[in-house]
């Protein structure tokens, strides 16, 4: 699409604003942890630096166990076979793929549920018409950062006997109520991804407060090896570790949390101020439920009959403008393969999950974006929706 043809006035961003961009650590702090990393010749299995920051972890995140792993995909997979899922565990379609992957590499069965379009999490009226008796738990996500509805959540897995795991992949610091969101449920999952708010470049952790599942994970995420001789074999295991340089960075990001919690509150504001009144544009607003938060994720969604253009034409635009945002998530999970293919996913109708996610958007925040970009990209919006027409016959013919 010719961008100037259509939204014309000043030039298209020469950079690049990427939802994404990665947050960075005090390179001072980070490069004397590597002087030291690299003096000590120790470089993974549970050296200095990673135990390092599982302490200084579970004091932020006030949680007795919050063991580092090698990314969130594999702390799901740790999680849900320590904690003995199997059969059938209902999950939110609304998710990253990697949370119902991880089900079924273990060949568990995902079970998607419907979301609530209110807060994007899973809805707890929509639970108990998918168990069976093969159902063992429930995963629930903090989309967005979102706390899931727990007292809900709890009430029908102590009726079912069903275990629970939060996704907390979003959530980082994040309190319910002044309840560290990592207390919620039987054990969580955290991401520390590049593109998260707080990024161990690849990394995640599991977080549980119950001494038996840490130990397990402590010996599933290495092998299953038990005793200081590995000569005995405890768990099928796998291969989880945090590297020493991920924990390094860890560390020295955990000196930057409160400031690009804070930088990402500020931007949220800067798209609340500049975004607010154009037609069909709703910036969302983080659960009232949180009573602390890492402001991680701008979402709007757009009304197509009001703003003139669908979700994925306004995409377009600002793909044409240099502006990356993302459609996190689309499609519904329950909606890609092999799950769309396969009972009891099968044709599996999911209004809400279907229509919130041909709707949502996800804008660049973060240290990279500052308010000038949240004026250009929020212009870039107001644009395409007053001269929506225009737009759609460049784009259609
Ligand atoms: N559960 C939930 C709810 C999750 O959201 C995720 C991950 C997981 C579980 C699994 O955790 P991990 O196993 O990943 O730790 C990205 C991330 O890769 C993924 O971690 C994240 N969720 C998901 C929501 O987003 P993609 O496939 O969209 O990534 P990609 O490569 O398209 O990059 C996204 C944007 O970030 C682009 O605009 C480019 C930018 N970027 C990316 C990287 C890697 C950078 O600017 N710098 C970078 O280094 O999945």
């Amino acid at each position: 699409m010719d961008r100037l043809a259509i939204l014309g006035g000043s030039p298209a961003f020469s950079e690049p604003l990427h939802v994404g961009r990665p947050n960075l650590p005090d390179r001072e702090t980070f490069n004397e942890l590597l002087d030291g990393m690299f003096e000590r010749r120790w470089f993974t299995n549970s050296g200095p630096l990673a135990k390092r920051f599982q302490k200084e972890l579970e004091s932020l995140l006030k949680v007795k166990h919050c063991i580092p792993l090698c990314n969130g995909t594999i702390a799901l997979e740790l999680a849900c076979r320590a904690i003995g899922l199997k059969g059938e565990v209902i999950v939110p379609s609304f998710t990253f793929i990697a949370t119902a992957h991880a089900l079924k590499w273990q060949e568990i069965t995902p079970v998607f549920c419907d979301m609530r379009e209110s807060d994007f999490t899973i809805d707890p009226d929509r639970i108990e018409e998918l168990i069976t008796n093969r159902t063992t738990g429930i995963i629930g996500v903090h989309v967005y950062g979102n706390p899931c509805d727990d007292g809900a959540i709890q009430g029908i897995a102590g009726r079912h006997g069903l275990k629970t795991v939060y996704d907390a992949a979003h959530a980082f610091t994040n309190e319910v109520n002044g309840i560290p969101v990592c207390q919620l449920g039987d054990i969580s999952v955290l991401s520390f991804h590049a593109t998260k708010f707080f990024s161990t470049f690849e990394g995640g952790a599991v977080a549980t407060d119950n001494d038996e599942l840490a130990e397990k994970i402590q010996l599933m995420m290495n092998f299953g090896f038990a005793g200081r001789e590995k000569d005995r074999v405890d768990y099928i295991g796998t291969n989880g570790k945090m590297t020493e340089i991920c924990s390094a960075m860890g560390i020295a990001m955990l000196d930057r949390v409160e400031t690009i919690r804070e930088t990402n509150r500020r931007n949220y504001g800067f798209y609340d101020r500049h975004i607010s009144g154009i037609r069909g544009i709703t910036l969302r607003k983080p659960s009232s439920a949180l009573s602390e938060q890492n402001w991680q994720y701008v979402i709007i969604t757009v009304d197509q009959d009001e703003f003139g253009l669908s979700r994925d034409e306004l995409i377009k635009v600002l793909d044409a403008e240099n502006v990356l945002a993302r459609r996190y998530f689309y499609p519904g999970c329950h909606r890609m393969m092999p799950y769309t293919n396969e009972f009891p996913n099968k044709g599996r109708l999911l209004p809400v999950t279907d229509r919130v996610s041909e709707t949502v958007i996800s804008l660049p925040t973060g240290e990279p974006v500052d308010e000038s970009g949240i004026i250009r990209i929020s212009g870039v919006i107001r644009k395409a929706c007053e001269q929506a027409s225009a737009i759609r016959k460049a784009i259609h013919g």
